[in-house]
């Protein structure tokens, strides 16, 4: 098993997909959490100068949370057989981030004019990608069980990481969507993750 870290600021953000596939294939890694007085000295050390960073045997270093969390799906099994699976959990993933990457946009910008600007463009994604996302969720056995069908996938995970922080903001963002709400309960539900969930550190965002 390769020696594992993963490099992200304390919180859950755009790392929590990562973790979560590691809880779920019951792989231990190093969370390492960089303040943000250290992330200066950091910066120059990680590629593409961003977080999350995952590092493999201490050399190989791989940036971007989406290309972390596919690179892990397929070494433990989340991932699709066949390449139309495997773009259908990556289309599904890649709504998800859409979703978050702009509900994070409106988190960090400290200017309340473009705040309102991001925001104004996060209630259009959600009011696009959800009804998508729900309706989706009807692809395999009616909805009852994920995305993929009776097994749970990375896209699933996903759902469930990137919807963390938005409904933290908006509890009832998901009050007209009970298929995407059900889905959510069942990765929760899944016992090395609902484990994880219990343990995790808490943190803000
Ligand atoms: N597309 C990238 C975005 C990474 C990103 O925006 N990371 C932020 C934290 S969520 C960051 O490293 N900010 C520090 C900086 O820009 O100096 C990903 O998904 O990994």
């Amino acid at each position: 098993m390769p020696a594992y870290t993963l490099y992200y600021f304390n919180g859950r953000g755009r790392a929590e997909i990562c973790r979560i596939v590691f809880a779920a294939a019951a792989v231990q890694f190093l969370d390492k959490r960089i303040k943000f007085s250290e992330w200066n000295n950091f910066k120059a050390k990680m590629p593409g100068s961003m977080l999350p960073v995952l590092e493999i045997d201490g050399k190989t270093q791989i940036p971007q949370s989406m290309a972390i969390c596919r690179y892990l799906a397929r070494e433990y099994g989340f991932y699709g057989k066949t390449n139309i699976e495997m773009a259908r959990i990556d289309y599904i993933c890649d709504c998800f981030y859409e979703l978050l990457d702009d509900f994070l946009r409106i988190y960090n910008d400290k200017d309340p004019n473009r705040k309102a600007d991001w925001r104004q463009q996060y209630n259009d994604t959600c009011r696009r990608i959800l009804p998508f996302m729900e309706k989706t969720i009807d692809m395999f056995c009616n909805g009852n069980y994920f995305f993929m069908g009776e097994q749970m996938k990375l896209c699933d995970m996903m759902c469930y990481a990137a919807l963390e922080n938005p409904l933290i903001d908006n509890p009832n963002m998901l009050k007209d969507y009970p298929k995407i709400r059900g889905l959510r309960m069942r990765v929760a539900g899944n016992p090395k993750i609902s484990a994880y969930l219990k343990k995790r550190i808490q943190t803000d965002f």
